[in-house]
């Protein structure tokens, strides 16, 4: 048994790469050349390999920290002799670093011209540190891009690494001549540029990927060995899934993917991690599921525009697995149809407050039989004055005086979850269906309105949703909502609360039930309530004291006048 200190191999030259990261735990066994670290450079992503099979007896390297050539990684325990301690990581076997070998070389392509004279060039790939045939998996740029010296212009591929190629000079892209799937080596052409001589046209071509490659030689001489081998050396995990089937849930997969097996070039990793995103979120196009620089692009897009929206989408919230892209047409004839615009805000608000309000419901039965009889025996009278006598106009009275007697349903959560906010005012929701979809408008100071001004107000109010009329204010500013199914049907529902409102009774449709009165069972006209409540400011107390006083109210109205 032998102590070995691991130290970071050569880095063909680069410095200070940022670790991303850690692929062992203190006290795993790893075999030779098993992935102990990524680390990434600026254009280049690679893994550090275990120099020997061991067992990790510590690190010293967290993710995040930046490492250079000679760094300490750690230490492992060996069956080898003492000799080998201090041994660095992996030696490399390469003939000459890649990035010496670049320095010496002058511009591989770079024509002597007159300062300021543009000269078309050929682009060639750089060395790969003996690397041969490797796979063109991404072009990064189109002929006309104006591009500066060191940016990605195609990505290349090999067994343990994947490395962006550069440009070796500032100019203007004329042609590419290489397309994703080809396979290319040192020296060969990818297209041509038009630089301006005189500036860094003339500078040499950088090194292959400037940066790690030369450490990936270590064990595989191949500058082109400098990726995640998380990737490569298993690519059945994650890139040889042919593209998702229309029902596969390709999300829920990725996101069991850690992002550092997400395929991607190392500027789109920068990229990514510059901006914030998780790579595996992203919906990959690129040849075997590789993650573009488009893709990112465009899934930020989606963000930003879902963000703006306030759209909440079908799923995806706080680390739900959002459904499956599903092609319905599969299964029989369908029609896709642009959702209203009241629709798309109703579904956005919907999953907002059922995704952040804790919702519990209470159900109970009002026993309405008197005040059917006192509604019905109004009926002319309210007809002469214009107005329609439903249950709604007692409902919203009832609800008032709830609010009232009971105020801890008249409040909202402020937003710094530090206060409640109660209301000295009492204004009312009234859920109206509309041919556009769902509209709550509301009615004001309710508790301070008679029945028939409560008639005609709902009344009128509904009208103007269904006409679509309602202004914004016409729908702001409710304490609660009274949601009333109780024309169309049902037994009883769930409703759920209109966030920043605390609370949202459901009514369904009234039902001559069996009711035992101490001596035999009457039939009584029972109109079924549940509230839903947001358990964050209502207690379950609070609501059976309320749910109780609006039963009883409902159950004698006389009551309203006390
Ligand atoms: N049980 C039995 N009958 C009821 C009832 C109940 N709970 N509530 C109302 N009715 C009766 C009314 O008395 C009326 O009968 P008459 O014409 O014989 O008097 C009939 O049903 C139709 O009432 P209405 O719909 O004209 O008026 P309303 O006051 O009951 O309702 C409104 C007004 C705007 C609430 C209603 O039209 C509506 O849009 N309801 C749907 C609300 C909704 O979509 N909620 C779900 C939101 S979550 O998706």
């Amino acid at each position: 048994m032998a102590k070995q200190v691991i130290k970071v191999p050569d880095l063909g030259g680069a410095d200070q790469v940022d670790v991303i990261e850690i692929s062992v735990a203190v006290g795993d066994t790893v075999a030779e050349e098993d992935a102990l670290i990524v680390v990434e450079g600026d254009k280049a992503s690679m893994d550090v390999p275990a120099p020997v099979a061991g067992k990790i007896l510590s690190l010293s390297i967290k993710e995040g920290d930046k490492v250079s050539e000679g760094d300490v990684i750690g230490e492992i325990e060996t069956d080898a002799g003492a000799a080998e301690e201090e041994k660095p990581a992996a030696e490399p076997e390469k003939e000459e670093p890649a990035e010496k070998e670049a320095e010496e070389k002058p511009a591989e392509t770079a024509e002597a011209a007159p300062a300021g004279e543009a000269t078309e060039q050929e682009i060639k790939v750089p060395d790969l540190g003996g690397a041969d045939a490797v796979d063109v998996i991404e072009i990064t740029v189109a002929a006309g891009d104006e591009v500066g010296e060191g940016d990605s212009l195609i990505v290349v591929e090999g067994d343990k690494a994947s490395m962006d190629v550069p440009s070796p000079a500032a100019g203007t892209i004329v042609s590419i001549s290489v397309k994703e799937g080809d396979k290319v080596s040192t020296g060969d052409v990818i297209g041509v540029m038009k630089t301006v001589a005189g500036g860094a046209a003339a500078a040499p071509a950088p090194a292959p990927a400037a940066a790690p490659e030369a450490a990936a030689a270590p064990q595989e001489p191949s500058a082109v060995s400098q990726e995640p081998s998380a990737v490569s050396q298993e690519p059945s995990a994650v890139s040889q899934e042919p593209p998702a089937a229309p029902q596969k849930d390709y999300q829920l997969e990725r996101d069991l993917t850690p992002s550092a097996e997400v395929y991607a070039g190392p500027a789109v990793r920068k990229l990514a991690r510059e901006l914030g995103v998780t790579l595996n979120k992203v919906k990959p196009t690129g040849p075997r599921n590789r993650v573009t620089k488009d893709d990112l692009h465009a899934y930020i897009k989606e963000q930003v525009k879902k963000a703006e929206s306030g759209a909440v989408g079908v799923g995806g919230g706080i680390g739900i697995a959002p459904m499956p892209d599903i092609d319905f047409s599969q299964f029989g004839p369908v029609n896709v149809e642009p959702m209203t615009k009241i629709h798309k805000i109703t579904a956005a608000n919907m999953s907002r407050n059922w995704l952040n309000v804790p919702h519990v419901t209470q159900f109970d039965d009002a026993d309405i039989t008197e005040l059917e009889d006192f509604r019905k025996s109004m009926k002319a009278e309210a007809e002469k004055r214009g107005v329609k006598l439903t249950p709604v106009p007692f409902l919203l009275k009832a609800v008032a005086a709830a609010l009232r007697a009971e105020p801890s349903f008249n409040v909202s959560l402020h937003n710094d979850g530090e206060h409640i906010v109660r209301k000295d005012y009492v204004h009312v929701g009234m859920a109206v269906d509309t041919p556009k979809g769902l509209m709550v408008p509301v009615i004001r100071d309710v508790d301070k309105k008679g029945l028939y001004e409560l008639a005609e107000e709902a009344t009128a109010m509904a009208l103007a949703a269904r006409d679509g009329k309602l202004k914004p204010r016409d729908m702001q500013g409710a304490c609660f909502t009274i949601s009333s199914l109780g024309a169309i049907g049902g037994t009883g529902f769930t409703p759920i609360v209109n966030s920043p409102e605390v609370g949202i009774l459901g009514v369904s449709k009234l039902a001559v039930k069996p009711v035992w009165n101490g001596k035999e069972f009457v039939p009584r006209q029972m109109l079924p309530l549940t509230l839903s409540y947001d358990h964050r400011a209502v207690n379950g107390g609070d609501a059976g004291r309320f749910m109780t006083y609006l039963v009883g109210v409902l159950g004698d109205v006389r009551r309203l006048l006390l």
